[in-house]
């Protein structure tokens, strides 16, 4: 069982900390050299998102539209998606360039029955497609985890968010450590596990650099770190926070990088704001990996015109 309170943990809080705080073209440089040393800079990978159940979550997570804590948000509520239509629309988003299907449920667990094992049927469906499948269903019980890895499950998206000292002010129905507990589980059924967080709520640089500091004291690592910038949503308590600056991105990206170098560093939520020049400054950083496709779970995602002149501007010339 993870244990917060290792050593370990407050010495990576005190180098990311410094890393957060350095001279940004120094961090650039040295993040872009550990890149360089893991990954083939060229290789970033289009993931797509599809929210398989949206809205009437049980859970009150300050920034998530889908809380059903938040009633002026004024989400339209979907039903469970059929498994035949989530595989369609996996296969429509591997013909558009993605290599990875993402699918989320505003669940504040999962429950044995019919809907996990249309789950389990989608996950059969878009491995099939020889797409990676990553699945966000909130918290999960060993068994579980075990049945989602026999169906080909290649990641379990299950964010930490923020740093432990910062969490309460932000969810107060379940806790840092029933987060933990999940990502165990997922990790002992041998799945990938994908954990990051979301900056511009509030938090101090201090409550960023102890979330990456709890997500590199992981054993292993993950292997996926999404980095999602808030999207303050109109009708959630933090619908009145600034979009964040490319810069902090850049540099949460950066220190992720530096902390965690084999990691598939996302570049997620929130990318909409900044130019193509800003998040080339990310895949500088170490980013290799954005969400495709026109939305996010309930919210916009950068157009895909755009982004298809972000990768006409990386590729070679002819
Ligand atoms: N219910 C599941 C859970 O929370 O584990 C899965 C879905 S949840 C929407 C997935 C992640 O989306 C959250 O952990 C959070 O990091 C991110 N997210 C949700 N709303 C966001 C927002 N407004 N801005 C940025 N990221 C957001
Ligand atoms: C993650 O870290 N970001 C994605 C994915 N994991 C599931 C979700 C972003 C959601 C943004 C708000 C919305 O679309 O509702
Ligand atoms: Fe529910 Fe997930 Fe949104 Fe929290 S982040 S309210 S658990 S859908």
């Amino acid at each position: 069982m993870f244990d917060l309170d290792q050593p370990s943990v407050t010495q990576s809080a005190d180098q990311a900390e410094a890393l957060l705080k350095a001279p940004l073209l120094d961090l650039l440089h040295k993040a872009a050299d550990v890149h360089r040393k893991h990954h083939d800079v060229t290789d970033i990978q289009k993931a797509s998102l599809l929210s398989i159940k949206t809205g009437g979550c049980p859970e009150d997570c300050a920034y998530c539209p889908q809380s059903a804590h938040h009633k002026e948000v004024g989400l339209q509520k979907e039903h469970f998606l059929d498994p035949s239509a989530v595989v369609a629309l996996a296969q429509k988003a591997k013909h558009a360039g993605a290599e990875r299907f993402c699918m989320g449920a505003a669940w504040r667990k999962v429950r044995d029955g019919a809907e996990f094992d249309a789950v389990l049927e989608m996950v059969r469906g878009v491995r099939a497609l020889d797409m990676e499948a990553c699945v966000t269903l909130g918290m999960l019980q060993r068994h579980q985890a075990q049945a989602l890895a026999e169906a080909g499950l290649s990641a379990y998206n299950h964010n930490l968010d923020t740093g432990p000292e910062f969490y309460g002010e932000i969810i107060g129905t379940r806790t840092y450590r029933d987060r933990l507990d999940t990502l165990d589980h997922v990790r002992a059924a041998g799945i990938s596990i994908c954990c990051g967080g979301i900056i511009g709520m509030g938090e101090t640089i201090r409550d960023r650099a102890e979330m990456l500091a709890v997500l590199a004291n992981f054993d292993p690592a993950p292997e996926s770190v999404p980095i999602n910038a808030l999207i303050p949503v109109k009708g959630t308590p933090l619908a009145h926070l600034p979009r964040v600056r490319a810069p902090e991105i850049i540099r949460m990206v950066a220190t992720a990088r530096i902390l965690m170098p084999k990691a598939r560093v996302r570049l997620s939520a929130g990318r909409d704001g900044f130019t193509v020049a800003d998040q080339i400054l990310c895949f500088m950083a170490g980013a290799n990996s954005i969400f495709y496709g026109d939305a996010l779970l309930t919210a916009p995602n950068s157009a895909m015109s755009l982004d298809k002149e972000l990768f006409e501007t990386l590729a070679a010339l002819d």
